[in-house]
C-alpha cells in the first residue's frame, strides 16, 4: 500500500476543509428549505432539488471526513502517515454522477423551459455527465502519468460538449426575461464556468509535477472549495433568480380553493 507522509499543517488542512465543505452543506440545506417560503410555488421544486443536492454531498463529505480521518496517523515525531488506498475517494466521483444531472435539474426548473425542451435538455446534459465522470474515475485512481492525462482527455470531451450546451441554451432562455433576471442568469452561467473549471485543474495536481503529499492538497482543496461554490454557492445563485422572479410576480402568492371552486390569492 502506498503511504505519504503529510505534514501536520498539510492533514490540518483538508481535514478543516473537508469539515468546513459538510458544514457548508448542513447550512444550505437548511437555508434552501427555509426560504422556500419567500418564493412562488412554481419555482419552488428548483429549491427542493438545491436541498436535495447539498444534502447528498453533505452524506458524502461525512463519509470523505471519516476516510480521511482513518486513513491518517499521528507519527510520533510530528505529521501523519497517510495510507492513501484506504482514503477512498470513491465517494466523490459517487456523488458527481448524482448531483451533477441534478445540478442541471435545478437549473431548467427555474428557466422555465418549455416541456420538449426541457427534456431533450436534461437527457442530453445527464448522458455528458455520466461519460464525463465516468471517463475521469480510471484517471482519478490512476498512478501512470499517461493514464491520467489519457482518461482526462476523454473526460474532458463531454465536459466541453456540456459547458457549450449549457451556454447556449441559457443564452436562448434569458431572451424573454427582465433586466434583472437576466444578469442573475448571467452570472449563474459565469459561476458554473468559474466553479466547473476547478475540478480537471485539481484532478491534475498529481502530473503537474507535485509531489504525493502536495499533490493531495491541491486536489483536495480543489474539490472542496468547487464543491462549496458549485453546489451552495450555485444553490443561493438560483434561490435569487426565484426570488427576482417572484418579486416580478408581485410577490408571494398562496393559491386557496374556495368554495366556488375558483382560485383566490392571498398575499403572505
Ligand atoms: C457538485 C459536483 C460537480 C459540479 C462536479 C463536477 C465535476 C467535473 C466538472 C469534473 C470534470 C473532470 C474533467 C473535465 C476531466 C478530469 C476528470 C474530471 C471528472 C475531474
Amino acid at each position: 500500500m502506498e503511504e505519504i507522509t503529510l505534514t501536520a499543517g498539510q492533514h490540518d488542512l483538508i481535514y478543516n476543509l473537508i469539515s468546513m465543505t459538510l458544514a457548508v452543506m448542513g447550512g444550505a440545506f437548511i437555508f434552501f428549505l427555509a426560504s422556500m417560503k419567500r418564493i412562488n410555488r412554481k419555482h419552488r421544486a428548483s429549491m427542493i432539488v438545491s436541498a436535495v443536492i447539498v444534502a447528498i454531498a453533505g452524506y458524502h463529505y461525512w463519509r470523505i471526513f471519516g476516510s480521511f480521518e482513518s486513513a491518517a496517523t499521528m507519527l510520533e515525531g510530528g505529521g501523519y502517515a497517510f495510507a492513501t488506498e484506504a482514503f477512498n475517494d470513491a465517494y466523490r466521483y459517487v456523488d458527481w454522477i448524482i448531483t451533477v444531472p441534478l445540478l442541471m435539474v435545478e437549473l431548467v426548473l427555474v428557466l422555465d423551459f418549455k416541456d420538449d425542451v426541457r427534456r431533450k435538455f436534461i437527457a442530453k446534459m445527464s448522458v455528458a455527465a455520466f461519460l464525463m465522470i465516468a471517463l475521469g474515475y480510471p484517471g482519478e485512481v490512476a498512478t501512470s502519468t499517461s493514464a491520467v492525462l489519457l482518461w482526462g482527455t476523454l473526460s474532458t470531451i463531454p465536459f466541453l460538449y456540456l459547458l457549450y450546451v449549457l451556454w447556449s441554451e441559457i443564452g436562448t432562455a434569458i431572451e424573454g426575461e427582465s433586466d434583472r433576471v437576466k444578469v442573475l442568469m448571467r452570472n449563474t452561467r459565469l459561476l458554473i464556468l468559474a466553479t466547473w473549471g476547478v475540478y480537471p485543474i485539481a484532478y491534475l495536481a498529481p502530473v503537474m509535477g507535485f509531489e504525493g503529499a502536495t499533490a493531495l492538497v491541491v486536489l483536495q482543496v480543489g474539490y472542496c472549495l468547487a464543491d462549496m461554490t458549485a453546489k451552495a454557492g450555485y444553490g443561493v445563485m438560483i434561490y435569487s433568480i426565484a426570488r427576482q422572479k417572484t418579486v416580478e410576480e408581485g410577490g408571494v402568492t398562496e393559491r386557496v380553493e374556495v368554495a366556488t371552486g375558483g382560485a383566490a390569492a392571498v398575499p403572505e
